[in-house]
């Protein structure tokens, strides 16, 4: 069957900024990429958790937790390795958009996993977006960390 993801620019909409390499070497390493970045996660879900609904779309090589770079604690997102690209495309056709510990999660393609990316690039030490919520939200720890700060 043809891969429902042909077009590069509706692969993913975020790109990373540390990504070493051109737009077209950053799309074409998404297109290939067995790898897939899991955002909108609670604090308190746990790697076994991950595991187990992630698990559902195929064998899983491994599971990096996102963590505060300050506290290494979790803090709200992972990458999750898979060892063939069609469960990768899999975890995000169905995964994406369902609901772990009450909340609808994100699963997006990722360019790879590389040591360093399991921190949150935020001032506070969680994720950047974080920082910039201003709603309350208990499974992330209440206020985002700028409104905290206030
Ligand atoms: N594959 O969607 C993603 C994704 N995200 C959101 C993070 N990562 C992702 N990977 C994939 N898809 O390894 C990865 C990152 C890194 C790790 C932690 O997760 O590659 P982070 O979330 O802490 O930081 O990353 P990131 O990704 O660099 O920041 P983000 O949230 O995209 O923000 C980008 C820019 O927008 C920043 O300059 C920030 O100042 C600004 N910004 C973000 N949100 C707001 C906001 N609400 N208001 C104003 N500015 C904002």
């Amino acid at each position: 069957m043809a891969s429902l993801f042909k077009d590069p620019s509706k692969i993913s909409v975020y790109r990373d900024r540390r990504f070493p390499g051109t737009q077209e070497e950053f799309d074409e390493t998404l297109q290939n990429s067995t790898t897939v970045y899991v955002g909108n996660m609670s604090f308190y879900t746990t790697e076994e958790q991950v595991y187990e609904l992630f698990s559902r779309a195929g064998e899983i090589k491994k599971i990096i937790m996102g963590l505060d770079k300050n506290t290494k604690t979790p803090c709200g997102f992972c990458f999750i390795l898979y060892y063939s690209r069609e469960d990768a495309e899999d975890s995000v056709k169905y995964i994406s958009g369902t609901i772990l510990d009450d909340r609808p999660i994100r699963v997006d393609f990722d360019w790879g996993f590389q040591e360093g990316r399991q921190w949150g690039r935020g001032k506070s030490g969680g994720q950047v977006r974080d920082e910039y919520r201003t709603d309350y939200d208990p499974g992330r720890g209440g206020y985002g960390k700028l409104v905290q700060k206030e």
